[in-house]
């Protein structure tokens, strides 16, 4: 039970308690709370709502730039009906580690802060009565962990988080904590493939895991709650007759219900919503049920004011509300698996979602922005390090519990591996081979694995691309390389290195994972300048020249979708400004830019 990943639901077996609200809080800046006991009761304890990043709720920069361990802690209850029960706790995430303990006894760890993971707690839960849950946390980085970075001990002796990565290092529980009762014999896990008949038909193959010998049965009930597809057994069929396929922004979903039968006794009981639908790359192109798809949207961040990366159900809604509206139809996670909730959304709203984990910060030369900025070169190999091996072991370990959580989604269509690795030397190829083959020995759909590129890996050094299904670009032609003025020459710098991919890619489609350019939504000026909105629309004009003049470019996803928090420094004013929605939401200029483009371009676009 400890590894099953499936979404928390109430069925006829099982129970779910929500755990969000206020809980008890405190830095541990010594690392002395485990010694004191605070496992067992937390002494002066601070209050911090659950789900949210901590960072921004208080008032002092101390609070919000902490680094090294911390504690959270709640009290729950646990119903006396549940005796006989499996009895877990289940976190939506815990960044970026976590030590568990019930009632002062430690019932579980994990490390990795942007992926569930279950406490089974039966053996210490105490019945029909109050029981107290702590977690030792800690969010300090490391170069053996995703996402890369230091923990640097200043001169007064206080730690700081020196990300790899160009987003605030937010930490906490920041998503959802789950309560749960299951019977002792139960479902752990199912998978889904689909295949389209040429009568029309759809077949759904399926294999369902419990940790018990019972026989399993499964049905299939369409969106008016009729049965429309039976089949027994822990591997199988489903076949449906008239199938109504889940299409990109025109989603139709079904409920899978999966029961384990003795007879006629229900022993569990687990449903979930799943869209019929294939996606391959055919001829060069995304198809989508057969037909090409072109993708058009962002690279996106969980990042909003005062929650920080918590989990926040409005700002979700108003998320897609606003890709609706501008004409998106796909998004990448940037750089991390995202939220559960946000993958049901995009199921039920039609979208197609590149899944990343949270492989972002390998590379040494970005060890800030300014580096970024900078790329300074002289730095030893990332892949060749002492430390790489244990990299790539939590590295896996995090694929691994993305693609088992993920695996179900019609929304999702492709993994991304990696976020602007190195990629130039050999050393790099083996790790990234490692991390290809195995993406995909897990997916039982076999969808498409990508990595984001970053500038400097250029057609003719990049020793990685070739592992790719599809090739996805982050691009800065205009913005980090030949802006301004030189934005003419940016362009023809863009248009040839564009001829350089069209001769490695050797069928295989691209696509912009990232382009962009920071703007700030108060400021205009004519003639443009950098960071004006009307400089924001002539580098926009100018990356969409190129996309459409290479037939082989089959999808956009601009950086990002909106501002958002970075660490401190002097090329960031207070977070990275190339949302084409600003921080709170709203439009800049660009976003009506993209608005008559994409919802003007056929979605076969290119096809
Ligand atoms: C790329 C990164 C992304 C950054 C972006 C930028 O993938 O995380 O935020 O550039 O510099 O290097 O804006």
């Amino acid at each position: 039970m400890k590894k099953s990943l499936l979404y928390p639901r109430v069925t006829a077996t099982r129970r779910v308690v929500s755990l969000d609200g206020f809980w008890r809080f405190k830095f541990d800046p010594s690392s002395e709370g485990l010694e004191k006991g605070w496992a067992a009761g937390l002494p002066e304890a601070l209050s911090v709502p659950v789900p949210s990043s901590f960072a921004d709720l208080f008032t002092d920069k101390e609070s919000r730039e902490y680094c090294g361990d911390f504690w959270y802690e709640t009290d729950f209850f646990v119903p006396g009906e549940w005796a006989g029960r499996e009895i877990l706790i289940r976190f939506g995430s815990a960044t970026h580690r976590a030590r568990v303990f019930v009632n002062g006894t430690e019932v579980t760890s994990h490390v990795g802060g942007f992926l569930p993971f279950n406490a089974v707690v039966t053996d210490v839960v105490k019945m029909n009565t109050t029981n107290r849950l702590s977690l030792l946390m800690n969010n300090e980085l490391s170069q053996t962990m995703i996402p890369c970075g230091a923990t640097a001990t200043l001169g007064d002796g206080r730690k700081m988080a020196q990300p790899y990565f160009d987003f605030f290092n937010y930490s906490g529980i920041q998503r959802p904590v789950k309560l749960m009762a299951l019977p002792k014999e139960s479902i752990t896990d199912y998978t889904t493939v689909y295949r389209l008949g040429e009568d029309g038909k759809a077949f759904v193959d399926y294999t369902v895991s419990t940790n018990g010998e019972h026989d399993v049965c499964i049905s299939l009930i369409d969106a008016d709650g009729k049965t429309v597809a039976q089949a027994c057994g822990k591997e199988g069929t489903l076949t449906v007759e008239k199938p109504v396929l889940w299409e990109v922004r025109n989603a139709y979903l079904y409920t899978i219900v999966i029961r384990i039968m003795d007879g006629e006794a229900v022993f569990d009981e687990y449903c979930d919503r799943i869209g019929i639908r294939t996606f391959e790359i055919v001829d060069g192109s995304f198809h989508l049920n057969g037909h090409p798809v072109y993708l058009k949207g962002f690279g996106r961040h969980e990042d909003a004011d005062i929650r920080g990366r918590g989990l926040d159900l409005p700002t979700l809604k108003r998320d897609f509300e606003l890709m609706k509206w501008i004409g998106a139809n796909s998004f990448r996670t940037s750089h991390y698996p995202y939220a559960e909730e946000v993958y049901y959304m995009a199921d039920e709203e039609g979208f197609l979602i590149i899944d990343e984990v949270p492989a972002v910060g390998m590379f040494e030369s970005l060890m800030n922005a300014v580096d970024a900025a900078g790329g300074s070169q002289d730095k030893p190999k990332w892949f060749e390090k002492e430390t790489t091996p244990e990299l790539l072991v939590h590295h896996k370990e995090c694929v691994r519990e993305m693609i088992s959580r993920d695996k179900n989604h019609p929304s999702v269509i492709a993994w991304s591996l990696l976020n602007e690795p190195e990629t130039t030397y050999d050393a790099a190829t083996r790790y990234f081979e490692q991390v290809f083959d195995y993406a995909r020995e897990l997916d039982p759909q076999k969808r498409p694995r990508t990595f984001a590129i970053i500038g400097n890996s250029t057609p003719d050094i990049c020793k990685c691309q070739q592992l790719c299904d599809f090739i996805s670009l982050n691009r800065y032609f205009g913005w980090y390389f030949l802006n301004g003025f030189m934005l003419p020459t940016a362009e023809m710098a863009f248009r040839r290195e564009m001829e350089g991919w069209d001769k490695v890619r050797n069928g295989r489609p691209v696509i912009f994972t990232e382009f962009g350019a920071d703007t700030s939504a108060q400021l205009h000026k004519l003639p443009s300048v950098m960071w004006s909105q009307e400089y924001q629309d002539e580098y926009l004009e100018m990356n969409f020249r190129v996309f459409d003049s290479f037939d082989f470019v089959k999808g956009e996803q601009v950086w990002n979708f909106a501002d958002f928090q970075t660490g401190e420094g002097i090329i960031r004013m207070n977070g990275n400004k190339k949302g084409i929605f600003s921080r709170d939401r709203q439009p800049k200029d660009a976003a009506y830019v993209f608005r008559k483009r994409w919802t003007e371009l056929p979605v076969d676009y290119k096809g």
